[in-house]
């Protein structure tokens, strides 16, 4: 179906709840906690990709549902983990495309070996992400990531020590997964009969501390909003409130470890034991 205007005002009559909050915005988040949209968040296919990646213990934390419509959407180069805190930092994205999407309809540039840098703290609130205030003298604070103006958005200056942004093209279905330290943004909508509709996924390990919660949180802790997506942990967490099932681990399972074991051909087998 083409799309050839986006109507701004939300139909009366429509039953879709989507329509009025899409009216207002390009993007709603945590749609996970308020409908079925956590199936997508809890995807198999997707949970088996980072848990090899970061588990095996896995928290899904935050889901993000972009539209995109004509001349809109758009974010300015920013580094995810300075916006969700875990520690140790093991957060990662999944961002996965719900249609075809290329330079015209504001598909994701990212910054190739970018995920290597450190998390940039923003001016003015202390430091950002970084402890040990002191401790990083050369790592400069920076202004107004996300802002899609790269006059504005100073950390457009670290990005220039690199070679050329690459266009993340894909087809509905791909999914890019990325580390919350790539430099990464997008471009409004130019074209005037496309949407840009992607579904937009965080996780990281169960075992760190989540000092993050969309709602907000009351004590020290998010954890306990986080949905154990795999493995097992000794934090706090959640459990799917739309019933997807997750693969979780026995407690007696969690003891288990492989021990590698050497063949007569020089190849190493695991063998699977229990710890003591
Ligand atoms: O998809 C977009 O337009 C931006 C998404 C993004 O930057 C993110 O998920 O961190």
């Amino acid at each position: 179906m083409k799309v050839q205007s986006f109507d701004t005002k939300p139909d009366p009559n429509s039953r879709d709840p989507l329509k009025e909050e899409f009216a207002k915005a390009t993007r709603i988040h945590m749609l996970s906690r308020i409908a079925a949209a956590e199936r997508g968040m809890l995807n198999p296919r997707i949970l088996d990709v980072t848990e090899a990646l970061i588990g095996p213990d896995v928290y899904a934390l935050q889901s993000m549902m972009f539209l995109n419509p004509p001349g809109k959407g758009g974010q300015g180069w920013h580094q995810d983990s300075c916006y969700i805190k875990t520690h140790p930092d093991t957060l990662m994205g999944a961002w996965i495309a719900l249609e075809e999407v290329d330079e015209e309809n504001g598909c994701l540039w990212v910054v190739s070996g970018s995920n290597h840098e450190p998390v940039y703290p923003p001016d003015g609130i202390g430091g950002g992400n970084v402890h040990a205030l002191d401790a990083f003298g050369d790592l400069h604070a920076v202004q107004n990531v996300s802002n899609i103006d790269d006059e504005v958005n100073t950390l457009s200056k670290v990005v220039a020590k690199y070679p050329p942004a690459i266009p993340v093209k894909m087809s509905a279905g791909d999914v890019l997964f990325f580390h919350s330290h790539l430099f990464h943004r997008s471009y409004p909508n130019r074209t005037t009969d496309r949407y840009r509709r992607s579904y937009v996924c965080h996780y990281c390990n169960a075992r760190s501390w989540v000092p993050w919660d969309h709602d907000g949180y009351e004590g020290d802790s998010g954890n306990y909003r986080q949905i154990l997506a795999r493995g097992s942990t000794s934090q706090p967490y959640a459990e799917p409130a739309f019933g997807t099932e997750v693969y979780l681990t026995d407690t007696d399972e969690a003891g288990e470890s492989v021990t590698m074991m050497g063949m007569d051909n020089g190849m190493m087998m695991p063998m699977g034991m229990k710890k003591e």
